[in-house]
Order: C-alpha cells, then sequence, then structure tokens
C-alpha cells in the first residue's frame, strides 16, 4: 500500500482543530471482543498526551472453564478529553472542546435486530455512561421494546459523532457486525430509520505486528475490511499495532489527523427529521432529500475531497 505522507502531524497541531469549536465531539470504538478497542485508546490517549498513563483496561482473556473468550471492557465507558487527564490537558493548553473517547464491550459479529436496537440507542445518546451492555443486551433479549422504555431520552452531550471501527488483523473480518453498524449509523433516508443521522465511518486494523503483510490472504482481508466499511483508505483508514510499553508508530499522528479533522461531520438526513423529530413538517412531502457532504481536510494543504452520500 502506496503512503504519500506530505506534512507532519502533531497533537498541538491536532489540538489546534479545536480552538474555535463550539461542542465536544464522541467518537465511539466499535468491534469485536479482543480486537484491540481499548488498547487503541491507550494508544491514542499516549500519543495526544505524550503520557504512558494507561486508563482503558485491556485484555481479552480466554476463560479457562469453557475457553471462550471473556471481555474485559463491559460496561460503556466514556473518555473524556481523549482520556488526557486534566492537569495533562492544562499544561499542555489543550482546548475545551477536544473529543471524547467512548470504549464499549466488545459485540458479536452477527447482523440482528437487538444488537442494531442497541447501537441505536448508544449513537442517538439514550445510554448513560458506565451503564453495563451485556445488561442492556439481556434485558432487550427478555422483552422486546424495554430498551426503548427504559431509555426514551435522548441526551445531545452523549451523541456520536463518528464511529471507529476496529478490527484485528489476525481474525477474519466481521462483516456482520459491520452491515449492522451501517445499518444504523449510515440510513438510507427511509422513514423506518430511527437515527436521522449519517454518521462518518473511520477503520482501523489492529495487530499488524502479528500478521505478515507479504502474505496474501492479509492483503484481502484488509481489502475486504475497507470494502465492507465502504470507506477509502487514505481518509478513514489505518492499521498499527498497539503496544504494552506504549511506544507507538507516527501512523498513530497521521491516522488522528484524519480522525480528528472537524471537517468531517455527522449530517442531518432531512427525511428522518421530517418524520421523527418535528411534527411542525409533519404533513410536508420528504422532497428534502440527505444530502450528505463529508469533506476531509489534507493537513495544511488547501486541496480537500468531498463526498457526497447520494453520488450527486
Ligand atoms: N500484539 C498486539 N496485541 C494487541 C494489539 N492490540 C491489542 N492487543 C492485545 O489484544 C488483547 C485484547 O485487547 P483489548 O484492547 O482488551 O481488546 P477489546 O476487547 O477490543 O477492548 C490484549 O491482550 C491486548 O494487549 C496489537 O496491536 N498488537
Ligand atoms: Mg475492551
Amino acid at each position: 500500500m502506496k503512503k504519500e505522507y506530505t506534512y507532519l502531524p502533531s497533537a498541538r497541531k491536532i489540538f489546534q482543530r479545536y480552538e474555535r469549536a463550539s461542542h465536544t465531539e464522541n467518537i465511539l470504538l466499535v468491534g469485536t471482543v479482543g480486537a484491540g478497542k481499548s488498547a487503541t485508546i491507550n494508544t491514542i490517549t499516549a500519543a495526544l498526551s505524550g503520557e504512558k498513563k494507561y486508563r482503558a483496561p485491556i485484555g481479552a482473556l480466554l476463560s479457562p472453564t469453557d475457553g471462550q473468550r471473556k471481555r474485559t471492557t463491559t460496561h460503556l465507558m466514556w473518555y473524556k478529553g481523549c482520556g488526557i487527564d486534566e492537569v495533562r490537558r492544562k499544561e499542555m493548553h489543550v482546548p475545551k472542546y477536544i473529543p471524547n473517547l467512548v470504549d464499549m464491550t466488545g459485540l458479536e459479529n452477527v447482523e440482528s435486530r437487538e444488537q442494531e436496537k442497541l447501537l441505536e440507542m448508544i449513537l442517538m445518546g439514550k445510554i448513560p455512561d458506565e451503564t453495563s451492555i451485556p445488561a442492556l443486551q439481556d434485558m432487550e433479549r427478555r422483552n422486546t421494546g424495554s430498551l426503548n422504555r427504559n431509555f426514551p431520552f435522548t441526551y445531545n452531550p452523549r451523541r456520536i459523532h463518528k464511529i471507529l471501527f476496529v478490527a484485528s488483523a489476525t481474525e477474519p473480518i466481521p462483516t456482520k457486525l459491520i452491515q449492522s453498524v451501517r445499518n444504523v449509523a449510515q440510513p438510507d433516508g427511509s422513514p423506518s430509520n430511527y437515527n436521522p443521522r449519517y454518521i462518518p465511518l473511520f477503520g482501523l486494523l489492529t495487530k499488524e505486528d502479528l500478521v505478515d503483510w507479504e502474505d496474501t490472504d492479509i492483503l484481502n482481508r484488509e481489502r475486504e475490511f475497507l470494502q465492507s466499511l465502504g470507506i477509502d483508505e487514505t481518509t478513514s483508514y489505518s492499521r498499527w499495532h498497539n503496544s504494552s510499553s506504549g511506544d507507538f508508530s507516527c501512523k498513530v499522528l497521521y491516522f488522528l489527523d484524519k480522525l480528528m479533522s472537524p471537517e468531517v461531520r455527522v449530517v442531518l438526513d432531512q427525511i428522518g427529521i421530517l418524520h421523527r423529530c418535528d411534527p411542525i413538517f409533519e404533513n410536508q412531502t420528504s422532497s428534502c432529500r440527505c444530502i450528505c457532504v463529508v469533506v476531509f481536510s489534507k493537513g495544511n494543504e488547501d486541496t480537500c475531497d468531498v463526498y457526497n452520500s447520494n453520488g450527486g
């Protein structure tokens, strides 16, 4: 894979972009158990703060009794200010509104209504910090609709603005889970979509240190990952390895430079809004189609790539 680096990103340059921000973005990490989501949060925090203070507990170990992978992260966990502690943020003069990272328990590689419901609730900001995800899954499994009944209110500061899908290069790509995420995060504009927003997706392949990149199967796996996410490798993708020693490669900052670009925004789906949110517009026609324009800033170059979800 050919990479052209035209400038050097740094934590300072990334932070500067948020100086004029007026709200905090929430970036949700999604993937299967053991994909490396929590380790990725620690890598991001270390890369931006310059400190090796690990906050997200990691390690999905095999259970000695049933051989199944045990989840380490069981709750929805908010890492405010990219996980950088307040003292360090002050020392570094970090702007107030830098993104929060949201870690969650690993999801199964299935495309199911229950799973989509859970994702939908999280994306819309209905699930509070530190809620047990397995408990929510259990609740909905036992009694369909109970998630909606128990968490009816959207809390705007908890809404998700970007999704980082994390997968391990050592395992098959969880294409069904990816499809579930896309079904919810990138609605097709039909009134049945509860989440009326188009949320940008980013992809990260972890554990690149454990596979052979000369192997065509691994390269095909990477291609499948990009295709199933529907993302472009230059603007929305990276691969790296999370290191327990806290060292990170320069790829981390290059990727954060893309992920943490405030120009990439959630775009409201007007049809969803007309049907779901505003009773004043209830009887109007759906002539106002969603046009999703996602602009990726390329560092300090003047050029930008513009994407339109409806191909227009
Ligand atoms: N070698 C290697 N191990 C990793 C990497 N990322 C995560 N791990 C290990 O994989 C295991 C699962 O990681 P974790 O972050 O807990 O996965 P999560 O379930 O997605 O949160 C842990 O033992 C990590 O140390 C990586 O890039 N390379
Ligand atoms: Mg975890």
